[in-house]
């Protein structure tokens, strides 16, 4: 039985493996800690909440007195580490809470963790630190490269790409100098539910249900390689279980679409459920497909990301022969699981934007047109 800190388990990816590791593991102790930033919403763990061996605990990676007490009450022998600032377009616009967070953020949990694990007479037998990364630290492929291995040099070109290599660094050093017990995997673009409506696919399910524009960038010949959430977080269990202690492990989708075909799917797939099911044109009436238009028309070129990344591709060769990982969903399966969520979970979404999303997107967008 193990005693997890999940750090950033109000967010997507840490709240989707919440839900998948205390379906997995019932016994296991399970203590979520998160700053609740914008991205972070404690609904996504209703389902959870009222188990006995759940903790919810609102509290800062930056603070390293809070993290090492948290981990004696809880004799925690094991952290998965995926708080984070993680959206790009907010690293380029105000980059310094990505280095708060991701390096110094990511530095105290590996400082207390040597305290707790590696300096303390009542230091737990085993412990495993797992840190979240992306496959971002590699940069960007052109057409014929080969997919980004573990051995690929990293090559951050974003501020928030930059922070995670740091990060990487970090648990690599800690590994390598005081034999802290950790393992790293740095994944695709992940997708489904409890996905905060500022990355592609969800901003773009939820523009078109309200009538608003699709702001593709550039032209939409970027290419992104494309998992379901709940894939990552059974590599991310395989890699816990089984990785080799200071390995990296890449995980991906292996399914690489350009961003246009992304939106046109979302948009084909919008057209379908409304045509299967009337009553959603009632409650969604600015839909174009509520009145028998293409949800595509909502379809608008905008001005490129700055240093935009044109390709990622993940190859998980590693992972897949050493711990017999494979995605279960197809990106058809994937997205259709995607949108049927999003429509049955209006109130989670319309919750989480009235904060201050909206504010800071015409704040910082509206030249974008
Ligand atoms: P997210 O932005 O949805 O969630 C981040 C969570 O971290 C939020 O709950 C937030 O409140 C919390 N948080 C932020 N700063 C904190 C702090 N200082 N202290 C405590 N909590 C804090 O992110 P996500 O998409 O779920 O990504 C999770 C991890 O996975 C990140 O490390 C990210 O780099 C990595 N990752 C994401 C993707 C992707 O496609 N989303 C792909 C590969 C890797
Ligand atoms: O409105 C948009 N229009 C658009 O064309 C948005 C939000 C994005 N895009 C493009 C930019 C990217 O090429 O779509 C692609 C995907 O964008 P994001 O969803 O912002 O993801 P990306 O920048 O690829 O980064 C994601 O994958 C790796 C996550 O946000 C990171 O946290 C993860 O590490």
């Amino acid at each position: 039985m193990r005693s997890l800190i999940v750090t950033g388990g109000a967010g997507f990816i840490g709240a989707n493996f919440v839900h998948y590791w205390s379906n997995r593991y019932p016994e296991d102790r399970i203590v979520v800690l998160d700053a609740l930033t914008y991205a972070g919403n404690q609904a996504s763990l209703e389902s959870v909440q009222d188990r006995p061996n759940f903790r919810f605990v609102h509290g800062n990676i930056l603070d390293r007195t809070l993290i090492a007490k948290l981990m004696r009450e809880e004799s925690t022998d094991t952290i998965v580490h995926f708080a984070a600032e993680s959206h790009v377009d907010r690293s380029i616009h105000e980059p310094d809470a990505f280095i708060q967070t991701n390096v110094i953020g990511t530095h105290n949990l590996l400082m207390a963790a040597r305290e707790l694990w590696l300096d303390s007479d009542d230091a737990p037998a085993t412990h495993r630190f797992h840190h979240v990364s992306t496959d971002e630290v590699y940069g960007s492929l052109g057409v014929d490269d080969p997919a980004f291995t573990e051995q690929t040099p990293y090559a951050p070109n974003s501020p928030y790409a930059a922070s995670k290599a740091s990060s990487d660094h970090l648990v690599r050093a800690y590994h390598h100098t005081y034999g802290l017990e950790v393992t790293t995997s740095n994944c695709s673009n992940n997708y489904g539910p409890y996905q905060f409506p500022e990355k592609l696919i969800p901003l773009m399910i939820v523009n078109a249900l309200t009538g608003q524009p699709l702001p593709v960038y550039g032209d939409g010949s970027n290419i992104r390689d494309w998992l379901y959430v709940e894939d990552h977080c059974r590599g991310i269990d395989l890699v816990i279980g089984k990785g080799k202690l200071g390995a990296t492990y890449n995980i991906g989708g292996n399914n690489e679409r350009r961003n246009i075909d992304i939106v046109r799917q979302v948009c084909a797939g919008l057209d379908r459920i409304f045509a299967e099911n009337e009553k959603l044109s009632d409650r969604f009436p600015d839909a174009p497909a509520a009145s028998g238009r293409k949800t595509e028309s909502l379809i608008t070129f905008v001005k490129d990301r700055p240093g935009h990344d044109w390709r990622y591709a993940i190859d998980a060769t590693l992972a897949t022969e050493e711990l017999g990982y494979a995605p279960r969903q197809s990106f058809e399966t994937g997205i259709r699981l995607t949108l049927n969520w999003m429509l049955e979970n209006e109130h989670w979404w319309r919750a989480v934007m009235d904060g201050s999303y909206r504010e800071w997107i015409s704040k910082n967008y509206s030249d974008n047109a």
